[in-house]
Formats: C-alpha cells, structure tokens, sequence
C-alpha cells in the first residue's frame, strides 16, 4: 500500500486508529475455547466488529509463535481473511525483526511475499544492512523502533551522544535510508512530550503510535504534537484496550464500541 492510498484510506474513513491483534489465549472468552482455531475464531469477529472503525490492524507475531505450528497457521489465516475482507486496511506484522542483510532479506521475504504483510516493525540497532532489506518492496514499508513507549526505554534510547539522544540519532541516521514513502518509526504515546522533537527531525514520516488505552498514553496530546496537516501521518495503536473490553459472547461487539470510541476521539481532527 501506498503512502498516498493510506492517506485516502484515513481521510476518507476519518479515523487513523490501528487496531492491535495480540490474542492470549488466557484471556480469550471462555466459549471460543472449543473451537479449532479459537485464535482466528477471535480474531475474525474483532475484525469484522472493528474494520470500520479502523484503518489498519497488526499482529503481533509473538502471540502467534507462543503457540508453534498452530499459531503460525492462525497468523497466516488472519492476514489472509484481512487482506481477502478487508484489502485497503494497512497490515502491518509486529515482529520487530532485524539482522545482518542477507538475513533480513529472508525475514523481508517471509513478511512480505509469504504472509503478505504490507509493513513490519524492525529494530535498528543493528544498523543500515539490517534494515535496507526491508525496504526492496514496492508498496511495503519497515516500521523502526525509534523512541518505544516501555518503560526501558530510558535505559538506551535516551542516552546522550555526539548526535544528540540515541533515538535522534536512529531518527536522523535511519532516515537517509530510505524515504517517507517506505519507512515509518515507531513513538510510543507514553513520550507525547517527546512528539515536538520527534516532528522536528522527521516532519513528513509516519509514526505508528502503540501506548494508549493499556498503557496509558493520550491521544490529545499525542494528536497536538504529532499530526501532520492534511496526510495526519499517525496510525495509533490499541490493542489490549479494544480486544479484551469484554471477555464474555459479547466480546467483539464490546470492541467494536471501544474501537468506535477511540475513532470517534480522531473525528476532532479532520
Ligand atoms: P497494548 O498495550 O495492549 O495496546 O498493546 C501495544 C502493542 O504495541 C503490543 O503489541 C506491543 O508489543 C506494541 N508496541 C508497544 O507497546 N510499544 C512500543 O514501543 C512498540 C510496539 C510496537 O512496535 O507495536
């Protein structure tokens, strides 16, 4: 997709909500459990309940690999179901990939022509080779890990160097690499203070935002120093807070009501 079709896709839609796939089966409704593959079960009603409250969804392969070979299978069957139901939602696999070229190329490969994914997350600490690899794809797109919304954050990602804190430095550097029409970063909503400084470096980017709703990020604050006029140029993630607004039969209707509360917020905006 696009950066122009994303664009389309969010004016038109009015909402730039990014809904997160992060199934645990813990915390599935109990009645799902006797299906074959709870996993997709729960995901294709959180889906159907959400797309039109959204403009994107990303699993989180984690929750997918947690369960092997039968967790694959749900990932891969859930990005076929969005991509074949809803083919201009943004599909972004978090898996925050990353490592020497030829590597990364296979992992390019595997989220892009296998699965289909139109973007994924990918750390950079490994620098230029491990994420030029990412972007060979027309019409895919890495997403970096610049300034995450974690609590450890702190640990690196704000140390002070010769090009300023190590996230201005990923900004900077990283974003020679490529261009705004295939790179994104990632900015937790936890950091909104931060969003001045962010837009200060890479005014035209743009940044996938996880943080609020579970970990307690504001979408105001994120909106007031982040959105870019016209192509807005943020995609903000909840993923906990819609998937799990309730756990009983009712749950995808339960997070259609979050996720349509989320996009009623994004309305302000446009
Ligand atoms: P909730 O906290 O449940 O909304 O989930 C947030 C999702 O975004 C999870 O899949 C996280 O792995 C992911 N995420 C962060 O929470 N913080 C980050 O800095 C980066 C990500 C990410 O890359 O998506």
């Amino acid at each position: 997709m696009t950066r122009a079709e994303l664009i389309k896709e969010i004016q038109t839609k009015k909402t730039f909500l990014c809904v997160g796939l992060d199934p645990d089966i813990d915390k599935l409704p109990k009645h799902l459990l006797e299906e074959d593959d709870a996993i997709f079960e729960f995901n294709r009603q959180i889906i159907d309940a959400t797309a039109d409250y959204c403009v994107s969804f990303k699993p989180n392969t984690a929750f997918y690999e947690a369960y092997g070979l039968s967790g694959l299978t749900s990932l891969e069957r859930t990005i076929k179901y969005i991509k074949q139901n809803y083919p201009n939602h943004f599909l972004i696999a978090d898996a925050k990939r990353g490592d020497i070229g030829n590597t990364s190329s296979m992992y390019a490969k595997a989220f892009f022509k296998r699965l289909k994914a139109d973007a994924i997350t990918v750390a950079p600490y490994m620098g230029s080779d491990s994420v030029k690899p990412f972007l060979e794809f027309d019409g895919k797109w890495a997403i970096v890990l610049a300034l995450t919304s974690n609590e450890g954050a702190k640990d690196f990602q704000l140390d002070e160097g010769k090009e300023g804190t190590l996230y201005q430095h990923v900004l900077k550097t990283s974003s020679q690499w490529g261009t705004a029409e295939n790179m994104m970063y990632v900015i937790g909503a936890t950091k909104a203070n931060m969003f001045d400084d962010v837009r200060h470096i890479v005014p035209n980017h743009f940044l996938l935002v996880p943080g609020v709703g579970a970990q307690g990020g504001s979408l105001a604050e994120v909106c007031k120093h982040g959105l870019i006029k016209n192509d807005i140029g943020l995609l903000i993630n909840s993923s906990r807070a819609i998937i799990y607004a309730s756990n009983g039969t009712d749950f995808a209707q339960a997070a259609g009501k979050e996720a349509k509360k989320v996009a009623d917020e994004m309305k302000a905006y446009f």
